[in-house]
């Protein structure tokens, strides 16, 4: 190398090193990441991305409001890693950290369904938040015909992607910033609870808050959705198509809605309804505002729920009154695409498995959907105490109206959970939130949503830094940028409950009181 040469590389690398001293909070250059030596991992690039100028790859972006988070997103360091924690597996992931404005801290993101690609849309969402973020696409691209092939990327989907991504984002943030997050969070709904559950119950140690709504327990939610398919298609005369929904929950509004003491279109705690779908009958044959009696019954065997035919054990816990509208996606006539995933390459092994030519068996198939290698993808175990001992947070929200994952199964972890851990320290640590009119994930009949996940991982940092958890979380609902209702959340069992004087569209009107 000439004397001249190595002068100028190294007026280069002071020339880049004082920009970027000046605005960065970064210890390294992002594009040095791309050397960083981890077990069983490839970084396959590292990049500055500057402020505004990410474009998720063609097909990944969404289109309307669903590109919306990828717009003014700020200049982020993004690394992209190939990850093989045995020979079997190929977990990809990225970690993206702003390069300017780290509020210290970690938000891993989990994969929606059933895994299969990276949920760009979410980072880039916790991304506005300030976070240092990362996530997978559980091990594998598509759908679940893997399941066939390779036991291991089983294992990677159910709960090891999940935890080896947390290692290595960790790792690579405390690369890039000269320390690692001071604290780490999740946030996931349905598919990506999957995740957050399996976390807090396998690896106590990789997050200090942990958020879910949409509880996962896929080997029997996917059963709930090929129910209410089967209440639906089974018999050509039952199907209820969307407009007799509208119909449907319109009757549970008139029956339920002002239970609550409010008639707000909002169902402050179903189960102390009790809708009888026979109201809304056709006195003779079909019409536009009423039900057939094969409709009825359908709409009967949905709010069972799904149930062995031999033994009448009900097999999980049913949609509550209000989610109707959200029926739809199930009733057909092509099954809902999660759960026909589910049961032709976990349970059948039959890619061209068709529940017309071979129906779900409800009673003698269960040990098939059960079997132990599927049993792994359920988070189930409510035994939380090494995470709550280390600290860790959880707060349950679960929406009411959600059709997707009836809210049954978390309000059965929850009280597992206080059973297991005790009442006292699940009082300090774990907290349950019903939502009312909160559907799968965002609210569909309401805007109940605005925000979720941003305020929930808040909830979190509140609790941890002021030891206390939260004694009410307000929910508020928007209309054209403007606030135009707020109802508190209250802890499980509490419900809101009117004051009965002032505008029932302000939380200072509510109190939180047992049912
Ligand atoms: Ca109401």
């Amino acid at each position: 190398m000439t004397a001249g040469k190595s002068a100028i590389t190294l007026f280069s690398v002071l020339f880049a090193i004082s920009v970027f001293s000046q605005a960065s909070v970064a210890a390294v250059p992002c594009e040095s990441l791309a050397s960083l030596s981890l077990p069983n991992t490839t970084i396959t690039s590292a990049a500055t991305v500057a402020a505004g100028a990410f474009t998720p790859p063609a097909g990944r972006g969404g289109r309307g409001d669903a590109a919306a988070p990828f717009r003014n997103l700020p200049a982020f360091c993004r690394v992209t890693a190939t990850l093989k924690p045995t020979s079997e597996s190929d977990i990809k992931m990225e970690v993206w950290m702003p390069v300017t404005g780290w509020n210290g801290n970690f938000q891993g993101n989990g994969t929606g369904g059933m895994g299969g690609s990276i949920p760009l849309t979410d980072m880039a969402k916790t991304l506005h938040g300030g976070f240092a973020t990362a996530s997978s696409d559980t091990g594998h691209e598509g759908d679940s015909r893997y399941v066939l092939e390779y036991p291991e990327k089983v294992i990677d989907f159910a709960y090891r992607a999940g935890h080896e991504m947390t290692l290595k984002a960790k790792a690579v943030i405390a690369a890039y910033y000269g320390n690692g997050p001071k604290s780490s969070f999740l946030d996931g709904c349905g598919g990506s609870a999957q995740m957050a559950e399996n976390e807090m119950q396998r690896y106590p140690g990789d997050y200090d808050g942990i958020a879910i709504t949409g509880f996962s327990q896929k080997t029997r939610h996917a059963l709930e959705q090929m129910w209410i398919w089967d209440a639906n298609q089974r018999d050509k005369s039952s199907y209820l198509p969307p407009e007799k929904l509208t119909v449907l929950h319109n009757a549970v509004l008139q029956a339920c809605d002002g239970l609550d003491g409010v008639k707000d279109g909002l169902i402050e705690n179903p189960p102390s309804c009790k809708f009888d779908p026979g109201v809304v009958q056709c006195k003779a044959g079909d019409g536009a505002t009423c039900l057939t009696a094969p409709q009825v019954e359908a709409v009967r065997k949905i709010y069972a729920g799904p149930t062995n035919p031999r033994t009448r054990e009900q097999l999980f816990y049913p949609p509550q009154p209000g989610s109707e509208l959200t029926w739809s996606q199930f009733s057909g006539p092509q099954p809902f695409g999660l759960a026909a995933d589910f049961f032709k390459h976990f349970v059948y092994k039959d890619p061209n498995w068709d529940p017309r030519t071979r129906p779900i068996k409800y009673d003698t198939d269960l040990a098939l959907i059960e079997r132990p290698e599927n049993l792994v993808i359920n988070g189930a175990n409510p035994n939380i105490s090494e995470f709550v001992k280390r600290g860790g947070k959880l707060l349950l929200y679960e929406g009411w109206a959600d059709g997707t994952i009836p809210p049954g199964v978390a309000i059965n972890y929850y009280k597992k959970v206080v059973d297991t851990i005790g009442a006292r320290t699940a009082q300090d640590s774990v907290g349950l939130f019903m939502v009312p009119g909160l559907t799968h994930c965002q609210a569909a009949t309401d805007d109940f949503d605005s925000g979720w996940h941003g305020r929930m991982v808040g909830e979190l940092e509140q609790w941890i830094k002021n030891k206390k958890a939260p004694a009410r979380i307000i929910a508020s609902s928007s209309k054209d940028g403007k606030v135009i209702r707020t109802r508190p959340l209250c802890p499980y069992p509490q419900v809101a409950t009117y004051k009965g004087t002032g505008s029932s569209d302000d939380a200072a009107n509510f109190t939180c009181k047992a049912p």
